[in-house]
């Protein structure tokens, strides 16, 4: 399969791991909009939110106790942050492999 974040799973790819487990990795997004910038994704390719399946519900689960995880490890626990997945056109998604955007390290606004 030709996905990028598959290939970053499997090594094949290089990133800047901020964590990894069994089930989860977290790397620096490649374009920052903010100091703290971070993509967590599943090790499942799973192409996007309308994509996961009733017995993925554990895996999602695992994957925003991740999220805390990756928080902490970034520093920005304490200052709060922002997680986002974008989907399908609209939500300008680029790539078809589930992952969640944790973005913070500067006050974030809410403007669309
Ligand atoms: O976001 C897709 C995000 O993925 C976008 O912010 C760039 C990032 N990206 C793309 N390729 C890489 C690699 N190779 N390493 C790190 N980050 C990458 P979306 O929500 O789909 O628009």
């Amino acid at each position: 399969m030709d996905c990028i974040f598959c290939k970053i799973v499997k090594g094949e790819l290089p990133a800047k791991k901020v964590y990894e487990d069994e089930h989860v990795v977290a790397f620096h997004d490649i374009n920052p909009v903010a100091p703290v910038h971070v993509l967590a994704i599943p090790k499942k390719h799973i192409a996007s939110l309308l994509d996961i399946q009733p017995e993925d519900k554990e895996l999602i689960g695992h994957l925003h106790l991740s999220l805390q995880k990756v928080a902490a490890e970034m520093g920005v626990q304490e200052s709060g942050f922002r997680v986002i997945t974008n989907t399908g056109q609209h939500g300008q998604q680029t790539v078809f492999h589930i992952h969640y955007h944790l973005i913070g390290g500067r006050q974030l606004e809410w403007k669309m």
